[in-house]
Protein backbone atom coordinates (compact mmCIF):
# COMPACT_ATOMS: atom_id res chain seq x y z
CA UNK A 1 0.00 0.00 0.00
CA UNK A 2 1.60 3.74 -0.81
CA UNK A 3 0.38 6.89 -0.89
CA UNK A 4 -0.49 6.52 -4.63
CA UNK A 5 -3.05 3.50 -4.19
CA UNK A 6 -4.91 6.49 -1.73
CA UNK A 7 -5.30 8.87 -4.36
CA UNK A 8 -6.62 6.12 -6.85
CA UNK A 9 -9.12 5.37 -3.99
CA UNK A 10 -10.18 8.73 -3.85
CA UNK A 11 -9.91 9.30 -7.44
CA UNK A 12 -12.67 6.69 -7.48
CA UNK A 13 -14.68 7.82 -5.08
CA UNK A 14 -17.87 9.92 -5.46
CA UNK A 15 -19.02 10.14 -1.57
CA UNK A 16 -16.01 10.51 0.69
CA UNK A 17 -16.83 10.60 4.65
CA UNK A 18 -14.47 11.88 7.41
CA UNK A 19 -14.58 11.18 10.85
CA UNK A 20 -11.77 12.09 13.36
CA UNK A 21 -11.56 11.29 17.40
CA UNK A 22 -14.29 12.02 19.57
CA UNK A 23 -13.87 15.53 21.83
CA UNK A 24 -12.28 16.58 18.76
CA UNK A 25 -9.02 18.71 19.29
CA UNK A 26 -7.44 21.74 16.87
CA UNK A 27 -5.07 18.28 15.30
CA UNK A 28 -8.33 16.38 14.65
CA UNK A 29 -10.20 19.56 13.46
CA UNK A 30 -8.00 20.82 11.27
CA UNK A 31 -6.90 17.71 9.88
CA UNK A 32 -10.69 16.63 8.69
CA UNK A 33 -11.08 20.49 7.56
CA UNK A 34 -8.02 19.90 5.33
CA UNK A 35 -9.04 16.98 4.33
CA UNK A 36 -12.48 17.42 3.46
CA UNK A 37 -11.39 21.25 1.49
CA UNK A 38 -9.03 18.85 -0.29
CA UNK A 39 -11.51 16.56 -1.50
CA UNK A 40 -13.77 19.39 -2.37
CA UNK A 41 -11.42 20.99 -4.94
CA UNK A 42 -11.25 17.46 -6.31
CA UNK A 43 -15.03 17.77 -7.10
CA UNK A 44 -15.97 15.03 -4.59
CA UNK A 45 -19.30 14.82 -2.34
CA UNK A 46 -17.54 15.29 1.03
CA UNK A 47 -18.94 15.24 4.65
CA UNK A 48 -17.35 15.65 7.89
CA UNK A 49 -19.07 13.53 10.41
CA UNK A 50 -18.36 15.33 13.83
CA UNK A 51 -19.75 16.41 17.34
CA UNK A 52 -19.04 19.05 19.99
CA UNK A 53 -17.10 21.41 17.66
CA UNK A 54 -14.77 23.98 20.41
CA UNK A 55 -16.23 27.47 18.93
CA UNK A 56 -13.19 28.55 19.67
CA UNK A 57 -12.41 27.05 16.04
CA UNK A 58 -15.05 29.28 14.01
CA UNK A 59 -12.55 30.96 12.33
CA UNK A 60 -11.48 27.79 10.31
CA UNK A 61 -13.12 27.37 7.02
CA UNK A 62 -15.03 24.74 6.21
CA UNK A 63 -17.26 24.21 9.01
CA UNK A 64 -20.41 24.19 6.68
CA UNK A 65 -19.32 20.74 5.54
CA UNK A 66 -19.32 19.08 9.44
CA UNK A 67 -22.71 17.19 10.01
CA UNK A 68 -23.66 15.70 13.06
CA UNK A 69 -25.61 12.60 10.60
CA UNK A 70 -25.35 11.70 7.23
CA UNK A 71 -29.13 10.81 4.86
CA UNK A 72 -25.83 8.14 2.94
CA UNK A 73 -25.32 5.40 4.63
CA UNK A 74 -22.84 3.27 2.38
CA UNK A 75 -20.03 5.87 1.33
CA UNK A 76 -17.61 5.05 -1.53
CA UNK A 77 -14.50 6.11 1.55
CA UNK A 78 -14.54 6.60 4.75
CA UNK A 79 -11.27 8.76 5.93
CA UNK A 80 -10.73 8.35 9.93
CA UNK A 81 -8.39 10.99 11.21
CA UNK A 82 -6.13 10.99 14.28
CA UNK A 83 -7.55 8.06 15.85
CA UNK A 84 -5.26 5.01 16.99
CA UNK A 85 -8.13 2.85 16.75
CA UNK A 86 -12.15 3.03 15.74
CA UNK A 87 -13.19 2.94 19.17
CA UNK A 88 -11.98 5.85 19.61
CA UNK A 89 -14.75 7.42 17.11
CA UNK A 90 -17.86 8.42 18.19
CA UNK A 91 -20.00 5.67 18.58
CA UNK A 92 -23.14 6.62 16.51
CA UNK A 93 -20.49 7.72 13.78
CA UNK A 94 -18.85 4.05 13.89
CA UNK A 95 -21.09 2.20 11.40
CA UNK A 96 -20.46 4.78 8.45
CA UNK A 97 -16.67 2.91 8.47
CA UNK A 98 -17.93 0.09 8.89
CA UNK A 99 -20.53 0.52 5.80
CA UNK A 100 -18.12 2.39 3.78
CA UNK A 101 -16.75 0.04 0.73
CA UNK A 102 -13.06 1.51 0.73
CA UNK A 103 -11.51 2.31 4.44
CA UNK A 104 -8.57 4.64 4.73
CA UNK A 105 -6.57 6.40 8.38
CA UNK A 106 -4.15 8.43 8.78
CA UNK A 107 -2.36 9.13 12.17
CA UNK A 108 0.31 9.25 14.42
CA UNK A 109 -0.58 8.30 17.66
CA UNK A 110 2.03 5.09 18.77
CA UNK A 111 0.36 1.58 19.22
CA UNK A 112 -2.07 1.99 16.47
CA UNK A 113 -4.70 -0.34 15.30
CA UNK A 114 -3.86 -0.43 11.70
CA UNK A 115 -7.67 -0.97 11.60
CA UNK A 116 -8.60 0.20 8.09
CA UNK A 117 -7.68 -1.33 4.52
CA UNK A 118 -5.37 1.51 4.00
CA UNK A 119 -3.22 2.66 7.16
CA UNK A 120 -1.39 5.71 7.04
CA UNK A 121 0.54 6.34 10.38
CA UNK A 122 3.89 8.11 11.36
CA UNK A 123 4.09 8.69 15.00
CA UNK A 124 7.09 10.37 14.78
CA UNK A 125 4.99 13.20 12.94
CA UNK A 126 4.15 15.72 15.51
CA UNK A 127 0.40 16.04 14.39
CA UNK A 128 -2.26 13.98 11.93
CA UNK A 129 -1.92 18.09 10.02
CA UNK A 130 1.27 17.28 9.44
CA UNK A 131 1.17 14.14 8.08
CA UNK A 132 -1.22 15.24 5.68
CA UNK A 133 1.05 18.55 4.59
CA UNK A 134 3.99 15.91 3.50
CA UNK A 135 0.83 13.79 1.88
CA UNK A 136 -0.79 16.53 0.18
CA UNK A 137 2.60 17.89 -1.56
CA UNK A 138 3.77 14.15 -2.19
CA UNK A 139 0.33 13.88 -4.52
CA UNK A 140 0.52 16.83 -6.12
CA UNK A 141 -2.63 17.95 -4.13
CA UNK A 142 -3.19 21.83 -3.81
CA UNK A 143 -2.34 23.35 -0.27
CA UNK A 144 -4.65 26.85 -0.76
CA UNK A 145 -4.53 29.60 1.44
CA UNK A 146 -7.53 28.20 3.18
CA UNK A 147 -6.46 24.31 3.75
CA UNK A 148 -3.07 25.71 4.98
CA UNK A 149 -4.89 27.84 7.56
CA UNK A 150 -6.42 23.88 8.89
CA UNK A 151 -3.23 22.28 8.98
CA UNK A 152 -1.63 25.07 10.64
CA UNK A 153 -4.00 24.70 13.36
CA UNK A 154 -3.53 21.47 14.00
CA UNK A 155 0.06 21.26 14.22
CA UNK A 156 0.20 24.47 16.39
CA UNK A 157 -2.38 22.58 18.97
CA UNK A 158 -0.68 19.06 18.57
CA UNK A 159 2.60 20.32 19.69
CA UNK A 160 1.22 22.97 22.18
CA UNK A 161 2.11 25.81 20.15
CA UNK A 162 5.53 24.34 19.03
CA UNK A 163 6.67 23.87 22.42
CA UNK A 164 6.31 19.93 22.81
CA UNK A 165 9.61 18.16 22.31
CA UNK A 166 7.28 16.11 19.21
CA UNK A 167 7.62 19.56 17.54
CA UNK A 168 10.06 18.43 13.95
CA UNK A 169 12.27 21.14 11.79
CA UNK A 170 9.17 19.96 9.22
CA UNK A 171 6.80 21.61 11.21
CA UNK A 172 8.52 24.99 11.01
CA UNK A 173 8.74 25.05 7.57
CA UNK A 174 5.49 24.31 7.23
CA UNK A 175 4.79 27.72 9.26
CA UNK A 176 7.55 29.87 7.42
CA UNK A 177 5.77 28.43 4.33
CA UNK A 178 2.32 29.37 5.80
CA UNK A 179 3.60 33.04 6.54
CA UNK A 180 5.46 33.15 3.39
CA UNK A 181 1.41 32.30 2.00
CA UNK A 182 0.02 34.90 3.79
CA UNK A 183 -1.55 32.76 6.76
CA UNK A 184 -1.72 35.44 9.77
CA UNK A 185 -0.41 32.58 12.12
CA UNK A 186 -1.01 35.16 14.84
CA UNK A 187 -3.99 34.62 14.36
CA UNK A 188 -4.28 31.08 14.90
CA UNK A 189 -2.01 31.08 17.87
CA UNK A 190 -4.40 33.40 19.24
CA UNK A 191 -7.69 31.49 18.73
CA UNK A 192 -6.50 27.89 18.77
CA UNK A 193 -3.95 28.57 21.35
CA UNK A 194 -4.63 31.78 23.95
CA UNK A 195 -8.16 31.91 24.24
CA UNK A 196 -10.52 30.09 26.41
CA UNK A 197 -14.01 30.51 27.64
CA UNK A 198 -15.01 31.72 30.97
CA UNK A 199 -16.42 28.36 31.59
CA UNK A 200 -13.19 27.14 31.01
CA UNK A 201 -11.19 29.88 33.08
CA UNK A 202 -13.24 29.01 35.70
CA UNK A 203 -12.64 24.86 35.31
CA UNK A 204 -8.89 25.49 35.68
CA UNK A 205 -9.33 27.98 38.63
CA UNK A 206 -10.88 24.96 40.53
CA UNK A 207 -8.25 22.21 38.68
CA UNK A 208 -5.45 24.57 40.32
CA UNK A 209 -7.08 24.88 43.48
CA UNK A 210 -7.63 21.76 44.50
CA UNK A 211 -4.25 20.18 42.81
CA UNK A 212 -2.23 17.79 44.88
CA UNK A 213 1.20 16.65 45.04
CA UNK A 214 2.32 13.27 45.53
CA UNK A 215 5.72 11.12 45.27
CA UNK A 216 7.44 14.98 46.40
CA UNK A 217 6.36 16.45 43.67
CA UNK A 218 6.94 14.46 40.92
CA UNK A 219 2.89 13.76 40.54
CA UNK A 220 0.40 16.23 40.08
CA UNK A 221 -3.10 15.31 40.36
CA UNK A 222 -6.23 16.39 39.88
CA UNK A 223 -9.83 16.34 38.98
CA UNK A 224 -13.18 17.66 37.98
CA UNK A 225 -16.84 15.77 38.08
CA UNK A 226 -19.86 16.32 35.92
CA UNK A 227 -21.29 18.23 38.55
CA UNK A 228 -18.37 20.58 38.83
CA UNK A 229 -18.39 20.79 35.29
CA UNK A 230 -22.39 21.93 35.32
CA UNK A 231 -21.73 24.64 38.21
CA UNK A 232 -19.00 26.18 35.55
CA UNK A 233 -20.83 25.79 32.49
CA UNK A 234 -18.13 23.45 30.72
CA UNK A 235 -19.15 21.30 27.34
CA UNK A 236 -17.53 18.83 26.14
CA UNK A 237 -14.04 18.99 25.11
CA UNK A 238 -13.28 22.13 27.76
CA UNK A 239 -11.11 19.38 29.40
CA UNK A 240 -8.39 20.37 27.06
CA UNK A 241 -5.50 21.90 28.68
CA UNK A 242 -6.44 21.56 32.69
CA UNK A 243 -3.58 18.52 32.47
CA UNK A 244 -0.98 21.25 31.12
CA UNK A 245 -1.59 23.41 34.47
CA UNK A 246 0.28 20.44 36.73
CA UNK A 247 2.84 19.70 34.81
CA UNK A 248 4.31 23.46 33.75
CA UNK A 249 5.20 23.24 37.98
CA UNK A 250 8.79 22.95 38.76
CA UNK A 251 9.81 19.10 39.71
CA UNK A 252 6.35 17.91 38.40
CA UNK A 253 7.61 14.88 35.95
CA UNK A 254 3.88 13.49 35.74
CA UNK A 255 0.65 15.74 35.49
CA UNK A 256 -2.42 13.60 35.76
CA UNK A 257 -5.90 15.12 35.04
CA UNK A 258 -9.16 12.90 35.96
CA UNK A 259 -12.77 13.88 34.79
CA UNK A 260 -16.09 12.38 35.13
CA UNK A 261 -17.58 11.75 31.77
CA UNK A 262 -20.98 9.79 31.03
CA UNK A 263 -20.01 6.50 31.79
CA UNK A 264 -16.74 6.46 34.51
CA UNK A 265 -14.07 8.47 34.19
CA UNK A 266 -11.25 9.83 31.59
CA UNK A 267 -7.49 10.48 32.77
CA UNK A 268 -5.53 12.31 30.99
CA UNK A 269 -1.24 12.16 31.54
CA UNK A 270 1.55 14.47 30.55
CA UNK A 271 5.01 14.10 31.32
CA UNK A 272 8.09 16.56 31.51
CA UNK A 273 11.33 14.24 30.69
CA UNK A 274 11.51 10.41 31.12
CA UNK A 275 8.06 8.73 32.24
CA UNK A 276 6.25 7.00 29.23
CA UNK A 277 2.78 7.93 29.64
CA UNK A 278 1.25 5.99 26.83
CA UNK A 279 2.21 2.58 28.05
CA UNK A 280 0.94 3.95 31.66
CA UNK A 281 -2.60 4.34 29.92
CA UNK A 282 -1.88 1.07 28.07
CA UNK A 283 -2.27 -0.58 31.23
CA UNK A 284 -5.69 0.39 31.37
CA UNK A 285 -6.40 0.20 27.81
CA UNK A 286 -6.27 3.56 26.61
CA UNK A 287 -2.64 5.05 25.00
CA UNK A 288 -1.24 7.69 23.09
CA UNK A 289 1.98 9.65 23.04
CA UNK A 290 5.25 9.01 24.92
CA UNK A 291 4.31 12.63 26.77
CA UNK A 292 0.60 12.87 26.49
CA UNK A 293 -1.77 10.22 26.96
CA UNK A 294 -5.36 9.08 27.97
CA UNK A 295 -7.36 6.22 29.36
CA UNK A 296 -10.80 5.14 30.61
CA UNK A 297 -11.24 4.31 33.61
CA UNK A 298 -14.47 2.72 34.21
CA UNK A 299 -14.46 2.52 38.27
CA UNK A 300 -15.32 4.69 41.50
CA UNK A 301 -12.96 7.73 41.20
CA UNK A 302 -11.15 6.70 44.90
CA UNK A 303 -10.21 3.65 42.87
CA UNK A 304 -9.39 5.30 39.69
CA UNK A 305 -7.29 7.92 41.59
CA UNK A 306 -4.93 5.59 43.54
CA UNK A 307 -4.79 2.99 40.60
CA UNK A 308 -3.60 5.30 38.41
CA UNK A 309 -1.14 7.11 40.53
CA UNK A 310 0.46 3.72 41.87
CA UNK A 311 0.70 2.86 38.02
CA UNK A 312 2.87 6.42 37.16
CA UNK A 313 4.92 5.30 40.41
CA UNK A 314 6.32 2.47 38.75
CA UNK A 315 7.69 4.84 36.16
CA UNK A 316 9.60 7.20 38.30
CA UNK A 317 13.09 7.32 39.32
MN1 LIG B 1 -3.20 14.53 16.79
Amino acid sequence: MTLDDILVEIKNAETVVIMAHEAPDGDAIGSSLAMCLALKNMEKNVTILMKDFPENFSYLPGREFIKEESEITSYDLAIVLDCPNIKRVKEEFIPYFENAKVKVQIDHHNKNDMFADFNVVNHVAPATAQILVSSFEYLGIEITKEIGECLLTGIITDTNGFRNSNVTVEAFDFASWCLEKGIDLPKIYKFSMMTMTKSKFEAQKLAMNRLEFFENGKIAFTYMTKEDDNAVGLKAGEHDGIVEIGKAIEGVEVSIFIYEKEIGYKASLRSNEYVNVSEVCLTFGGGGHIKAAGTNMNMPFEEAKKAIIAEVVKHLK
